[in-house]
């Protein structure tokens, strides 16, 4: 069986360039993680923090192999943007892009008897063909999600492949109140003696259905014959277990959950979930807190999202890179519709190793989280027009969606584009869905342009599924103006903002999708304003997740079935 070892505690970390240390650093100093060293610097708000190559080092005694043989992989959840890992003195993996999870064999490597030297060096300085390049949030460097060995036999369930999970279920449900359970699994180093056993269980943990496959031909379909739907008020999980045996002894197993909806989008009734029309009404989110960094607990990543439960959203757009499978596991269970993205954000490099960077950004994403229900939608860049609309621009779009929907017909397409992307032209059309992330009322225009601009587009492209990416204005809640109706970082604007904007999102419910910018303020080494530096201030609640701001309330009142009590 395989044999999964947490590595997170006693790593030895040195904030420079040290070079490949050969023995454990005993002067380095002491973390555990998760851990980045961004957490408390950028936020003096003059844009520096501290970007380079850092060291951490750890030892390790090789795992037992299971069964005989066996091999063992070193598993990095994710590291602050590039990352050379070596086990004993050796390269056995380089990675870049820094929200996904990867993994290395390390077998050869590992040494029989006494301790093995893990040693990884994180780099967080910019490198021109890894996105994201520029934007407005800060990449955070180090061993910020934590790290694993997995040990498993000669024959296992996939590690490999873009650091997915092994198995992918696709549940679909049929109109006599079952579903079928497409399930496939990807199995090394087994021959025909091998099988594979599903068992789909339901959320008491009773067994509804199952079978059997051989290794050499593990795609398999399973009826399940009454099914309860995984739903935004209900959702309901089921668990899919995967066993490799050979002559009833197992050798590996794998289990994932998975939610039985189906859903779609239509330009003039907006988002349909189960058959019935709900206009999804949300936030976006970022990963960090106040002096943590993106160096976030899962318990962490859980508060988040019940505060956003608390709020009434039902929905969350996972801005604007891969997030912890914690956060996921987090939306699966609680009931949120979830957009997930890639950070091709802002300014597109046109050389052929950045769009590969970008490509295999996209593949990790989807095959690492395809069996999560809450996500509906991929998203495929963020407000890429700085430099104007190349015709590469257009085909690097074209590439990325079809490439989306090859890995994953299941699920829609979408991008966010910012707000001077012309209403007509090529970047329309390419993705299932569309949103614009519209600032009328904070950078440029009144609040009052949104909902005419909003009439307007639908008039233009009756066929087009409209969605609202961003919207937002910074709110400090330090601050008071003496005119609320001024754009002035006031709590009391940004309320005023806010009321406007719900009323315009509540009255178009064919407006697939909304996401306020942003649920909490964020880390942005680069900001100074309105008297708060090193952070975005558009959040409804504040970085340190303290403080809900007046404008929380408002979303509250309008999102929420039950209804807001004031207690004199
Ligand atoms: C945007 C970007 C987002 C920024 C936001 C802002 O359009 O997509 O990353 O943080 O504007 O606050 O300016």
């Amino acid at each position: 069986m395989r044999n999964v070892i947490n590595l997170n505690k006693d790593w030895a970390f040195i904030q420079q360039d040290a070079g490949l240390p050969q023995v454990m650093p005993s002067d380095w100093t002491k973390v555990d993680l998760p851990h980045t060293w961004n957490a408390i610097d950028g936020h003096d708000g003059n844009g520096s923090y501290d970007r380079g190559k850092y060291w951490y080092a750890k030892t390790f005694e090789t795992p037992k192999q299971p069964l005989g043989g066996g091999k063992v992989f070193v598993e990095i959840l994710a590291a602050g943007q590039q990352a050379t890992v070596y086990v004993n003195g050796k390269e056995v993996v380089y990675h870049e892009g820094g929200y996904s999870t990867f993994r290395a064999d390390i077998t050869e490597v590992c040494k029989e008897e006494g301790e093995n030297l893990l040693v990884v060096a994180c780099d967080n300085a910019r490198k021109e063909s890894v996105y994201p390049q520029s934007a407005d949030f800060t990449f955070y460097g180090g061993l910020y999600r934590g790290v694993n060995l997995i040990s498993v036999p000669d024959a296992h369930f996939d590690l490999e492949y873009y650091g997915g999970p092994g198995i992918q279920v696709t549940p679909v449900p049929c109109d006599c109140g079952g579903a079928k359970f497409d399930i496939v699994s990807y199995v090394k180093e087994a021959d025909e003696n091998f099988t594979v056993l599903y068992s789909i269980c339901d959320a008491e943990g009773k067994e509804v259905a199952s079978a059997c496959r051989p290794a050499d031909s593990t795609a398999v379909t399973v009826y399940v014959p009454e099914v309860t739907k995984w739903d935004i008020d209900n959702p309901y999980l089921y668990t899919v277990t995967a066993r490799l045996e050979r002559r009833n002894e197992t050798y590996d197993e794998i289990s994932v959950r998975a939610g039985v909806r189906s859903f779609s989008c239509d330009p003039n009734k907006g988002f349909i979930i189960n058959g019935v029309e709900t206009p999804l009404r949300g936030v976006s989110r970022h990963q960090d807190q106040l002096y943590k960094g993106n160096a976030l607990t899962r318990e962490d990543h859980f508060e988040d999202a019940r505060i956003i439960k608390e709020l009434g959203a039902n929905t969350i757009r996972l801005a604007h890179y891969q997030h912890s499978q914690d956060f996921y596991d987090a939306c699966d269970e609680m009931g949120f519709v979830v957009w997930a993205e890639i950070p091709f954000i802002s300014v597109m490099n046109n050389d052929l190793e950045a769009h590969q960077n970008c490509i295999s950004q996209l593949k990790e994403l989807i095959i690492q989280n395809y069996n999560h229900p809450s996500i509906c939608f991929w998203g495929i860049s963020n407000e890429i027009l700085i430099g104007g609309i190349s015709e590469q621009l257009v085909e690097n779009h074209k590439e990325l969606n079809a490439l989306a929907k090859e890995l994953d017909p299941s699920r829609l397409t979408t991008i966010a584009h910012v707000s001077m992307t012309p209403i007509e032209g090529p970047m329309h059309y390419i993705t299932d869905t569309e949103s614009y992330n519209h600032y009328f009322g904070w950078y440029g225009g009144k609040m009052e342009d949104n909902g005419p601009w909003l009439d307007n587009f639908h008039k233009i492209h009756p066929n087009i599924c409209l969605g609202v990416s961003e919207y937002g204005c910074e709110g400090i809640i330090t601050y008071h103006g003496p005119n609320p109706a001024c754009k002035d970082y006031s709590e009391e604007y940004q309320a005023l903002y806010h009321e406007h904007m719900a009323k315009v999102l509540d009255e178009r419910p064919w407006i697939w999708s909304s996401h306020v910018w942003n649920m909490f303020d964020f880390g942005c080494a680069a900001r100074d304003e309105g008297g708060v530096a090193g952070r975005n201030n558009k959040g409804l609640v504040t970085m340190d997740r303290k403080i809900k701001k007046d404008s929380y309330y408002i979303y509250k009142a309008y999102w929420n079935k039950e209804p807001m009590v004031h207690l004199c």
